[in-house]
């Protein structure tokens, strides 16, 4: 057992814009992969946690969906998930893509950071994707963005290569208020392991996927059994609004949706340590975005989206 004495504990929300890098920096300040990630936006939908430790200091970090200017129901309801996330934290971060700058969409954020923020709650400025620029442009990028916010620390890091994450997790913990660790000394995440799978499906269709078709689809998991082998069979459903749509994710004679089930059951097996047998249905459900289920099973507010 750990002793108890002088330990910290606390929730940094990661925020940005779409595709900043913040489940990419979630999965790695964990050390394992419980928020799915892919090279096109809007990939996260839910506030996700997950829990680092470092040294007397326990980190919930909380990944949420992208910020942008919400438009569709299903958008207006990640967005205020991702605001509600930075509300409860005791530290926020922001990312920032180093090739691309104080965009339009980051200066919103930071407008809407000075309305909403308690004063007096840290907000940490991470540049993020270093390794895709050169560090003249770098220092340039912090003076313009610290001359725009008054960021408690500016962090210069590659989420994806790791380069400045422990620092980055070091000044976290000490910035996280005294009080028992929330979690099990063991625990990473903290999401239904129902969840955590159906949106490892998410991630190979959204990969496998064109265009409009990923926003327009759900994942749940329907059934879970435990055999006595200690191999699990899981039932998911992939909900889609259209008919069209079924048909392409089915793919010809089948392959795509063969190919998904074949990635997302390597990588639920990976994730449990056991054998897995995977059954994905497809189902056309034209209304889904419009259904409340379909949003708490998501993880989100489904009165958040009105408006
Ligand atoms: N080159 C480079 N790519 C990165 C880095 N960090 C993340 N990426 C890539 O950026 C893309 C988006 O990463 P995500 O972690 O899904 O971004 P996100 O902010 O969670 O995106 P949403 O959930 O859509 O808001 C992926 O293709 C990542 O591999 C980095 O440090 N360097
Ligand atoms: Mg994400």
């Amino acid at each position: 057992m750990t002793d108890m004495t002088g330990t910290r504990c606390g929730f940094v929300a990661l925020i940005g814009e779409p595709n900043a890098g913040k489940s990419t920096l979630l999965n790695r300040m964990v050390g394992a992969k419980v928020s799915i990630v892919t090279h096109k936006v809007q990939t996260t939908r839910a506030r996700i946690r997950g829990v680092a430790l470092e040294g007397p200091a326990q980190i919930v970090f909380v990944d949420t969906p992208g910020l942008f200017r919400p438009r569709r129901r299903l958008d207006r309801a990640m967005v205020a998930a991702a605001w509600g996330g930075a509300a409860d934290a005791d530290v926020v971060v922001l990312l920032v893509e180093a090739h691309r700058g104080l965009t339009a969409g980051v200066a919103a954020i930071l407008d809407t950071l000075r309305e909403r923020l308690a004063p007096g709650r840290p907000v940490a400025l991470a540049i993020n994707k270093i390794d895709r620029v050169k560090s003249k442009a770098l220092l340039a990028l912090s003076a313009e963005m610290n001359a725009a916010y008054p960021f408690a620390e500016t962090f210069m890091i590659s989420a994806e290569k790791g380069h400045g994450v422990d620092d980055l997790r070091r000044w976290l913990a000490t910035r996280m208020p005294a009080g028992p660790w929330l979690y099990p000394e063991d625990q990473i995440a903290d999401l239904p392991m129902r969840m955590i799978a159906a949106e490892m499906t998410r991630e190979k269709l959204t990969l496998r996927l064109h265009q409009e078709l990923p926003y327009q689809l759900t994942v749940e998991t329907e059934a879970w059994e435990e055999k006595k082998d200690g191999s699990a069979v899981i039932h998911q459903v992939v909900y889609v609004a259209r008919d069209g749509h079924k048909g392409i994710v089915l793919g010809r004679r089948g392959e795509t949706i063969k190919a998904v089930s074949q990635a997302a059951r390597a990588e639920i097996e990976d994730f449990l340590g056991r054998p897995v047998h995977l059954f994905l249905q497809v189902k056309v459900r034209p209304g889904w975005l419009e259904e409340a289920e379909r949003y708490s099973e998501m993880g989100l507010d489904f009165s958040d989206g009105n408006g």
